[in-house]
C-alpha cells in the first residue's frame, strides 16, 4: 500500500501536475498503443516534451517579465487591492484556507486526483455523457482545484466541519470534474474551426468565455454565412507607414511600446530599482525599450513551441482516442492557438482587454468600491488574446476589439465582486480569470441560496450543456473530433487556410 501511494504521488506531483510531462505521458502512452517501433516512441515523447517546454520557456518568460510591473501599479499608487492573477489567487487560497474555515489546504490536492478521475469517467462514457475532452494542463487544474475549493466552502460552510470530509470532497469534484470535461469540451467546435481540425481543445481557464464569445461574435458580427461582417485582423492591408503593423513581430513590438512603455513610465524607475529589477545607474529608457520588445520575443518562443509538439500530441492521442476514450481529443494549454489564426488578433484582443480592465478599475475607484482590483498579467493576456483569436474568426476585428472590451470590464467587475463576497478580497489575490469572474461566481450565488438544490442544479446544468450541443447536430458531432475532413464535407466549410501546402508547411 504505501508503495502504492508513493508510485500515485510521484505520478500526481510529477506528471500530472506538470503539462510538459503530462504531454509526453499522453505522447508515450498513444504512441505505444498505435504500436509505433521503441525509437519512434522515445522521439515522438521527446519532440512532445521539448516543445511544450519551449512553450513554457515563452508564456513563463511573458508573465514573470510583464506580471510585476502591472502589480507595480498597486505599488505606485498605494492602494490595498486585490491582484487578479492564477498565482496571487493560489497564495491568498493557501495562506487563508485554515484561518477561515479551518480546513487544511493539503484536501484540495486529493480534491484535483478525484475531479481529474471525475473527467476521465466522464469522456470514458460520452456514448452517454458526450464528453469528448480530456483535461491535460496541470498546473490550471491546481489552481482551480484550491480556487474551488474555497469558493464551495464558502457556499456550504457544513462541508467544512470534521466528519464531513468526504462529502465534501465528494461534491467538489463532482463540480470540478463536470467544469473540466464540459468546459473544455465546449471549445472543440471554435478550436477546430480556427486551427483547421488540428485535433486539439482548450483546456484552461476562459472556457465557458471561448464559447459565448463565439457565439456572441457569430450571431452578432457575422453575416448569414457566418463569414465577419466586417475586416478580418490577418485581412487588413495599410497603407504608408501603417503597413509595418502588417507584421506581427513589428505591430507587437510597437504597441507594447506604447502600452508598457506608458505604464513603466507612470510607474517610474524608483519602483524598479527598490525591486531589484535595474541597478540605480541603469539607463531606464533603454530598459523600457528592451522590455517592451522581449514581448514580440516571447511570444516567438511560445509560437516555436506549438509548432514542435501539436502534431505529436494529436497524431499519438489517436491511440488513446481509438483504444482508452472513444472520440475523445486532448484539452491543452490556452497558448497552444496562438500557433494559428491571425497571430495580430492575439495582440489586438490583449490590448483591448487591457483597456476594459483599466476602465473598469478606474470606475471601482470612482464609485470607491470596498474592493479595489489590479491588473493581473496571466488573466488580461492569456483570456483576452484567445478570446480576440477565436472571435476575429467568426466577426472580424470589431468582435475582437468590442468583445474583449467587455471581457475585461467582466474580469474586473465579477472578480471584485465574488473576492469581496467570498472574503478572498484581504488575503491580496484571486484567480480572476474569465470563466472565474462570470461563472463560478454565479455557481456559488446559486448553491449559497439553494444549498443541496443549488449543487444538483449546477451539477445537472453542467451535465446538459454537452447533451443540448449534441441535439444541434448529432451527426456532426462525433466526426469533428473523429473525422475533420469527412465533418468538412459535410458541412461544406472551406479550408481556412489558403492551401493546402500552408497547412502541411506548417504542420
Ligand atoms: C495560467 C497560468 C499560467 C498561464 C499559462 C499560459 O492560467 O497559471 O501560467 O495561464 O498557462 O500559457
Amino acid at each position: 500500500m504505501e508503495i502504492l501511494n508513493a508510485v500515485w504521488t510521484f505520478f500526481a506531483d510529477y506528471v500530472l501536475k506538470q503539462a510538459p510531462m503530462m504531454i509526453g505521458f499522453l505522447v508515450m502512452l498513444g504512441s505505444i498503443l498505435l504500436k509505433k517501433k521503441w525509437y519512434d516512441t522515445i522521439a515522438s515523447t521527446l519532440k512532445a516534451i521539448i516543445g511544450m517546454l519551449i512553450l513554457n520557456a515563452g508564456s513563463s518568460g511573458l508573465t514573470s517579465t510583464f506580471r510585476p510591473i502591472l502589480a507595480g501599479l498597486r505599488e505606485r499608487f498605494q492602494l490595498q487591492a486585490v491582484v487578479i492573477d492564477p498565482y496571487y489567487g493560489q497564495n491568498a487560497v493557501t495562506e487563508g484556507i485554515m484561518e477561515t474555515f479551518g480546513v487544511a489546504f493539503s484536501h484540495a490536492m486529493t480534491l484535483l486526483l478525484i475531479a481529474f478521475i471525475v473527467n476521465i469517467l466522464l469522456v470514458r462514457f460520452n456514448k452517454w455523457t458526450k464528453c469528448r475532452a480530456l483535461f491535460t494542463t496541470g498546473h490550471v487544474q491546481v489552481q482551480q482545484a484550491a480556487t474551488a475549493f474555497w469558493l464551495v466552502l464558502f457556499a456550504m460552510p457544513m462541508l467544512a466541519s470534521e466528519g464531513n470530509t468526504i462529502l465534501m470532497l465528494i461534491v467538489m469534484s463532482v463540480l470540478l470534474g463536470a467544469y473540466w470535461a464540459v468546459g473544455s469540451n465546449m471549445t472543440i467546435k471554435p478550436m477546430q474551426e480556427l486551427t483547421d481540425g488540428a485535433g486539439f481543445c482548450i483546456a484552461h481557464q476562459q472556457m465557458f468565455g471561448i464559447r459565448f464569445n463565439y457565439w456572441l461574435a457569430s450571431k452578432f458580427f457575422a453575416d448569414k454565412d457566418g463569414k465577419p461582417k466586417g475586416k478580418k485582423v490577418g485581412d487588413m492591408e495599410l497603407p504608408g507607414f501603417f503597413s509595418i503593423f502588417n507584421e506581427n513581430m513589428v505591430c507587437t513590438a510597437v504597441l507594447m511600446l506604447v502600452f508598457f512603455g506608458a505604464i513603466m513610465g507612470i510607474i517610474g524607475k524608483d519602483y524598479f530599482v527598490a525591486q531589484e529589477v535595474i541597478k540605480a545607474d541603469y539607463n531606464f529608457v533603454y530598459y523600457c525599450f528592451t522590455t517592451s520588445l522581449n514581448f514580440a520575443v516571447y511570444l516567438a518562443i511560445l509560437q516555436l513551441g506549438v509548432r514542435t509538439f501539436v502534431t505529436e500530441l494529436t497524431a499519438s492521442f489517436r491511440g488513446i482516442a481509438d483504444k482508452l476514450l472513444p472520440a475523445s481529443i486532448p484539452g491543452v494549454d490556452c497558448a497552444v492557438c496562438y500557433g494559428f489564426g491571425d497571430s495580430n488578433a492575439v495582440t489586438f484582443g490583449f490590448l483591448a482587454g487591457l483597456t476594459g480592465q483599466i476602465v473598469a478599475i478606474l470606475t471601482l475607484l470612482f464609485l470607491k468600491s470596498p474592493v479595489i482590483i489590479i491588473c493581473g498579467f496571466v488573466p488580461v493576456f492569456f483570456d483576452n488574446a484567445t478570446i480576440g483569436l477565436v472571435v476575429n474568426e467568426k466577426g472580424g476585428l470589431r468582435a475582437t476589439l468590442i468583445l474583449c472590451f467587455i471581457s475585461g470590464l467582466c474580469q474586473v467587475f465579477g472578480s471584485a465582486l465574488i473576492a469581496g463576497l467570498v472574503g478572498l478580497a484581504p488575503y491580496g489575490g484571486y484567480l480572476g480569470m474569465w470563466d472565474w469572474a462570470t461563472v463560478w461566481p454565479a455557481f456559488v450565488v446559486v448553491i449559497k441560496y439553494l444549498s443541496w438544490a443549488g449543487v444538483a442544479l449546477v451539477a445537472v446544468g453542467l451535465l446538459l450543456l454537452p447533451q443540448w450541443e449534441y441535439r444541434q447536430d448529432p451527426k456532426g458531432y462525433f466526426l469533428i473530433t473523429e473525422d475533420w475532413d469527412e465533418y468538412k464535407k459535410y458541412k461544406g466549410i472551406a479550408s481556412n487556410y489558403e492551401d493546402e501546402e500552408e497547412w502541411s508547411e506548417f504542420a
